[in-house]
C-alpha cells in the first residue's frame, strides 16, 4: 500500500515498531490512519485474495463475507496465559507461564513470522478518543483482516496519535498469524498456525503478544485481551472495574433515564438484552444501548460509578439471531459490516441458522460447500460472527460516545438456569450482590463447554477474562462499594426457569423490560418487594404484567423458592470457594454462612 501521511513523534513507539520489524521482518510496514480510503484498499485487496467475497452492494453496500481456516473459529483458553511475576497473582483460574520463559518463546515464534507480509500499525482508542477513562493501544498485526475489524470495534488512526503525542501510555499488542510467506509462495485466504497458537498477557508490562490465530478475542487485542484482562489489573491498581458487562437506559415516561450495566455468561441473549424493544404495554418506557459486551466503570467526582463502552462496534454470535429476536441488531448490520463464517446467499447476501423461520432452498455454507435445508449440516459455523458499528444501532444512546460515561445506578448478574433460581431477586446490600455474583453460573447450551446441562460456575461471567486471582478481584469488588456513599443495587435474574414439562415460565426477550422496569424502581426506592433469604423479590402486585397472561399461580411457580435444593446449591459453592480460598475475602464466607443461616 502506498505511504501516508501518518506520522508518530512517540520516541518509545517508534521504537518498539522498530524492534518488531527487525524480530518479524516484514516486506512492508504500514502505519494505519483509520481512513474511508484505506479501509476500501484493504478490503479491496482481500476479496482480490480471496479472504473476503463482496456481498450484493444492493443488498448489503460495503460489506463482506470471510470464512476462516475451519482449525481457528474460536477463542483458545487453553492456549491463553496470564505472565505475571508471581504464579500466584495470576490465580487458579488462569494459566500462568513464567514471563522470562514466555518471553523467551515469543522471541522465538515472532522471529521472521512475517516474512512476505505487511505489518499493519494500529494506534487505537477503547473508549471515545480523550475520555479520562478511554485507553490508548497499539497493535502490530500482519492480518488486514484484523485492521478492518479493529476499525469497526475501536477508534483507530491518525487521532490517536495525537492524543498519545510523544510520550503517552499506551498498551503494546503485538499479533501474527504465524504462517510467513516463503519467496514466491501464494497465500492463502485465512493463514493461521493452529498448532502453535499463544494468546500471552504481562499484567505488570501490560503488554499483549498474539501468534497463530486470526479469530476473534485471539485477534482482535482490543477487545478480551486489552479491555478485559489487562484493564482488570490496571482497574485493580487505580480503583476502578473492567467487566465483562452490557450497559444500557431506561428511559421512563417522565424522560429520566436510569443506567445499568449486566452480566451474563455466554449463550444467555446479552446482546439481546442491550438491544430490548419494551412489549406495547410498556411502549412509554425505551431503552437506549451504549454497550453490549464490556464495560469500563470509574468513581466521579459525586461518588457515583460512570461507565463507558470501551468499544465503538459489535462483533456478535450471528445464529439466533434475527428480526424477531433482535431487531436492533439485525437494522446495526444492513451495511458497513464484515460475516465471518457465515453462510452465502444465491443473491450473494447472508444466512445462518434462525435468520429466518424458512432457510433458503439453496447457500454455499461457512466451509465454501453447497447446502440445501435436507443436507444434514448447519449452514453457519455455531460461533459465526457479524462485526458492526455501533453508531449504526437504532437503540444506541445519545451519550455512548460521552467522555464522561454514564451514571450507573444498578448492577444485573445473570445465568441460564432451568431450575431452582427466580425471574428476579434484589441483593440485600452491596457485600451480599458480591457474593450473588462470585457465585453466579449458568447451564451448559453446547458440548464445547463441557456436558450439556451441567452448571458452570462464571462468577460475574469473568471467568476466562479476569487477568488476575478471582480471589483478588472479589476483594477489589468488595473494597470499591465501600468507597462509595451510595453504591449501585445489585440484583440477579434468570429468564430460563422451567417448569415440570420443560416448557420456559417467563417470555423473556421483549418481555424482559417488565423485570427491568422493577429493577430501575427499586433502584430509585419507588417500588415493593418482599423480603426472602435470598433477597428482596417482587410480589405479583410489584410488577407491571399488562397485558401478559401470567396468572397469580403462574408466577409464583416462577418466582418459587426451594429452600432445601438452594440450601445444597449454596452449600456446592464450597469447591469454588476452595479452589480461591489463599485470597478469598472473608466476607463472602460470612456472606455464605448467612445464607445458609437465612434458609
Ligand atoms: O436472548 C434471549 N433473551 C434475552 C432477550 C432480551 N434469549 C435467547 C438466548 C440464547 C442466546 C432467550 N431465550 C430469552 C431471553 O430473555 N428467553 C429465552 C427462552 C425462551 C425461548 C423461547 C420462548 C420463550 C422463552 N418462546 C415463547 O415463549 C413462545
Ligand atoms: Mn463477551
Amino acid at each position: 500500500m502506498s505511504e501516508n501521511n501518518i506520522k508518530s513523534n512517540h520516541i518509545a513507539l517508534n521504537e518498539w515498531v522498530e524492534k518488531v520489524v527487525e524480530l518479524c521482518q516484514p516486506v512492508n510496514v504500514h502505519w494505519c490512519d483509520g481512513s474511508e480510503a484505506e479501509n476500501t484498499i484493504l478490503c479491496g485487496q482481500m476479496v482480490e485474495g480471496e479472504t473476503f467475497i463482496r456481498l450484493n452492494p444492493e443488498k448489503r453496500p460495503n460489506s463482506f463475507l470471510c470464512r476462516s481456516d475451519p482449525r481457528d473459529v474460536a477463542r483458545v483458553e487453553d492456549r491463553t496465559f496470564i505472565c505475571s511475576v508471581n504464579e500466584a497473582d495470576a490465580g487458579p483460574m488462569n494459566n500462568w507461564a513464567d514471563p522470562v520463559e514466555m518471553h523467551r518463546t515469543l522471541d522465538g515464534l515472532f522471529s521472521g513470522c512475517m516474512k512476505g507480509r505487511t505489518l499493519y500499525v494500529i494506534p487505537f482508542s477503547m473508549g471515545p478518543i480523550g475520555s479520562p477513562i478511554s485507553q490508548i493501544g497499539v497493535e502490530l498485526t500482519d492480518s488486514p483482516y484484523v485492521v478492518v475489524n479493529m476499525r469497526i470495534m475501536t477508534r483507530i488512526g491518525a487521532k490517536v496519535l495525537e492524543v498519545l503525542g510523544q510520550d503517552g501510555f499506551f498498551v503494546p499488542c503485538l499479533h501474527s498469524v504465524g504462517q510467513p510467506l516463503g519467496e514466491g509462495q501464494e497465500d492463502v485466504p485465512w493463514p493461521c498456525n493452529p498448532d502453535n497458537r499463544y494468546i500471552v498477557h504481562f499484567p505488570e508490562e501490560r503488554s499483549i503478544f498474539s501468534f497463530g490465530s486470526g479469530y476473534g478475542g485471539n485477534a482482535l487485542l482490543g477487545k478480551k485481551c486489552l479491555a478485559l484482562r489487562i484493564a482488570s489489573c490496571m482497574a485493580r491498581d487505580e480503583g476502578w472495574l473492567a467487566e465483562h458487562m452490557l450497559i444500557l437506559g431506561v428511559k421512563s415516561p417522565k424522560g429520566e433515564t436510569t443506567y445499568v450495566s449486566a452480566a451474563f455468561p455466554s449463550a444467555c441473549g446479552k446482546t439481546n438484552f442491550a438491544m430490548l424493544i419494551p412489549p406495547d404495554e410498556l411502549s412509554d418506557w425505551k431503552i437506549s444501548t451504549i454497550g453490549d459486551d464490556i464495560a469500563w466503570i470509574k468513581p466521579g467526582e459525586d461518588g457515583r460509578l460512570y461507565a463507558i463502552n470501551p468499544e465503538a462496534g459489535f462483533f456478535g454470535v450471528a445464529p439466533g439471531t434475527s428480526y424477531d429476536t433482535n431487531p436492533n441488531a439485525m437494522d446495526s448490520m444492513l451495511e458497513n459490516a464484515i460475516f465471518t463464517n457465515v453462510a452465502l446467499t444465491d443473491d450473494g447476501d447472508v444466512w445462518w441458522e434462525e435468520m429466518t423461520t424458512e432457510p433458503p432452498t439453496h447457500l454455499i455454507d461457512w466451509l465454501g460447500n453447497d447446502w440445501t435445508p435436507d443436507c444434514g449440516r448447519v449452514a453457519a459455523h455455531p460461533n459465526s460472527r457479524f462485526t458492526a458499528p455501533a453508531a449504526q444501532c437504532p437503540t444506541i444512546d445519545p451519550a455512548w460516545e460521552d467522555p464522561a460515561g454514564v451514571p450507573i445506578s444498578s448492577f444485573i448478574f445473570g445465568g441460564r438456569r432451568m431450575h431452582d433460581v427466580p425471574l428476579v431477586f434484589q441483593a440485600l446490600n452491596w457485600s451480599h450482590g458480591v457474593y450473588v455474583g462470585a457465585t453466579m453460573g449458568s447451564e451448559m447450551t453446547a458440548a464445547a463447554e463441557g456436558q450439556v446441562g451441567a452448571l458452570r460456575s462464571d462468577p460475574m461471567a469473568m471467568l476466562p477474562f479476569c487477568g488476575y486471582h478471582m480471589g483478588d478481584y472479589f476483594k477489589h469488588w468488595l473494597r470499591l462499594g465501600k468507597t462509595l456513599p451510595e453504591p449501585p443495587r445489585i440484583f440477579h435474574v434468570n429468564w430460563f426457569r422451567k417448569n415440570e414439562e420443560g416448557k420456559f415460565l417467563w417470555p423473556g426477550y421483549g418481555e424482559n423490560m417488565r423485570v427491568l422496569k422493577w429493577i430501575v424502581e427499586r433502584s430509585l426506592d419507588r417500588t415493593g418487594a418482599k423480603e426472602t433469604p435470598i433477597g428482596w423479590i417482587p410480589r405479583f402486585s410489584d410488577m407491571d404484567l399488562r397485558g401478559l397472561n401470567i396468572t397469580d399461580e403462574q408466577w409464583d411457580e416462577l418466582m418459587s423458592l426451594d429452600v432445601k435444593r438452594l440450601k445444597a446449591q449454596t452449600l456446592s459453592h464450597e469447591e469454588l470457594f476452595l479452589k480461591l480460598f489463599e485470597r478469598l475475602p472473608k466476607e463472602l464466607i460470612f456472606e455464605r454462612q448467612s445464607l445458609v443461616c437465612r434458609l
